[in-house]
């Protein structure tokens, strides 16, 4: 009512002025009471909005020597350190206003709209036009995004897929253990020790292609098919080499020679080469009958059989999800066992409720996942701590007021995840891995946005957190996590944020088989 008053042209600052001596002396009409508060003063306008806008090169230019864009995310944190919890930047062509509260990101998710746009990736886009393959629904816009996000949801995404899921995911993290049982008694030492990334690759590989193809790819064993390693790194290698080519425009991508750009077109083309091998493999067992009833058909299979979407576009987006599947929750996988290996108590605490878990459902992994909220807790502060996504982004689609400022229809705005995550007003003890923050009382509203929100979130999050989930059970139920020395891992973007070195972790086997 109040903001309805604050037309623009309307005076500021008393806006009432003007009509109160008619009104005075009109006698019949009720003196405007005292107590009503002033019309606050009308939002700024977005010019107001701080920051260093103007020089999208220079800024670009900045950034390249400060250490390339690795430091991203530690530039943003100190941006609103500087600048406060809302500013504008421009970096190379693209320019967006950020911003870091969760009040400001619900201002700007509540008001999204039925056809969400996030930032597209220019250089993912490049490619997929310069190789004249179609886009799935990470880079689909409009109506044809909407009605394919729908379909997919239905596959991957809806809460009524877990049951069908669980198993195919816990055999994975099963096989994960009986490998590391197996590696820590062939070490003399009686635990397995290491840098994990190389194994959790394959077990997020695995995993995911699990529930995608609804068969086994054999990751797990000794002998893994180099065809598969490679997929492995060219995913690495595609996210490494989007980030120096992110702010440039597609136009220019496609016809430069640069060698990045090289590298990274010939990184999808070995993630296309190699998902299209399975996708042909489960489309040829589909057509010959080969399959047996009680066989899951996985996620592709159920897409073909509801022949509700073009085979192209199921492609497309299949294979996003296989290379998505990779890096993302492994190295999240990462860093909750870093955590828990230096919080040994919050270890126990979670040690002991899978146990319990266990024990009331009689080894129904289903029931155990309801039955886990601490766990559950321990990824999502994981996640609060490590997120994949520096931002999380959209462009408006009307006015936005955020922070008092008013943002233009059409303006990208991106919430500081990382920031965020870090940011002791939001989170007291931010510093602290405390899962138990999560369970207390009281709604948390838009603070815990790792998978992002709304019709446009993250499409793989469900098969991620059951697969972290299932596989953080099997970890608990069998090894103590430890590690070495007191090493600061930091964090370094290479488009998603990942560690800046190796995470060295022992695998101790608890008693057992
Ligand atoms: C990277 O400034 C930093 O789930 C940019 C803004 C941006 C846009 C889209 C984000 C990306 C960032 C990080 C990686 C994300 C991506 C959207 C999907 C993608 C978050 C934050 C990811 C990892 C799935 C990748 C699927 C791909 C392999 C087909």
């Amino acid at each position: 009512m109040l903001a309805r008053l604050a037309r623009p042209g309307a005076p500021r600052g008393c806006p009432r002025a003007a009509a109160a001596p008619c009104r005075r002396l009109g006698g019949a009409v009720p003196a405007v009471p005292a107590a009503v508060p002033a019309v606050p003063a009308a939002p700024r306008p977005f010019e107001q909005v701080p920051g260093e806008w103007r020089a999208g090169w220079l800024n670009l230019l900045r950034f390249w020597r400060e250490g390339g864009l690795s430091h991203l995310h530690l530039i943003m944190a100190r941006n609103f350190r500087r600048f406060g919890p809302i500013y504008r930047e421009k970096l190379g062509v693209y320019e967006s206003v950020n911003i870091l509260s969760p009040g400001d990101a619900a201002a700007l998710f509540r008001a999204e709209g039925t056809l969400p746009e996030r930032f597209r990736v220019p250089p993912w886009v490049a490619y997929r036009d310069l190789r004249h393959r179609p886009y799935g629904v990470l880079l689909k816009t409009g109506e044809a995004w909407r009605s394919e996000r729908l379909l997919l949801n239905k596959e991957a995404l809806a809460p009524e897929l877990v049951p069908g899921f669980v198993p195919l995911l816990s055999a994975v993290g099963q096989d994960f253990v009986r490998r590391a049982r197996a590696q820590a008694r062939q070490s003399g030492r009686g635990c397995w020790t290491g840098d994990f990334s190389q194994e959790l690759f394959r077990f997020a590989l695995e995993s995911v292609c699990h529930v995608l193809y609804g068969q086994r790819l054999g990751l797990l064993q000794d002998f893994v098919q180099p065809e598969l390693q490679r997929f492995i790194e060219a995913v690495s290698r595609m996210f490494h080499t989007t980030a120096p080519l992110l702010h440039l425009p597609p136009a220019l991508l496609r016809r430069s020679h640069g060698r990045t750009w090289r590298e990274h077109v010939r990184a999808w083309d070995a993630i296309f080469g190699q998902a299209d091998k399975c996708i042909q493999s489960v489309y040829r067992d589909l057509r010959l009958r080969r399959r047996s009833p009680q066989e899951p058909l996985g996620i592709l299979g159920n897409l073909i059989v509801r022949d509700k979407m073009a085979l192209d576009d199921i492609r497309a987006s299949v294979t996003e999800m296989m290379a998505g599947g990779v890096d993302t929750t492994s190295i999240t996988l990462q860093w909750a066992m870093l955590e828990l290996a230096r919080a040994p108590g919050v270890q126990e605490q979670l040690r002991a409720e899978v146990l319990a878990a266990k024990r009331e459902a009689g080894g129904d992994r289903e029931r155990m996942v309801r039955n886990t909220p601490l766990l559950r807790a321990a990824i999502k502060e994981t996640l609060r701590l490590h997120p994949v996504a520096v931002t999380l982004q959209r462009f408006t689609t009307h006015e936005v007021i955020l922070q008092d400022y008013r943002i233009p229809p059409g303006t990208l705005v991106q919430v500081g995840l990382f920031a965020m995550g870090r940011d002791p007003a939001v989170f007291p003890r931010a510093e602290q891995f405390r899962p138990q923050r999560w369970l207390g009382a009281g709604p948390k509203p838009f603070q815990g946005l790792a998978f992002g929100f709304g019709p446009r979130q993250c499409l793989g999050r469900r098969i991620a957190e059951l697969e972290m989930q299932l596989f953080l059970m099997h970890i608990l139920e069998n090894f103590k996590i430890e590690t070495m020395r007191a090493v600061e891992v930091g964090t370094k973007f290479e488009l998603i944020l990942v560690p800046d070195r190796p995470i060295e972790l022992t695998l101790r086997p608890l008693e057992g088989p």
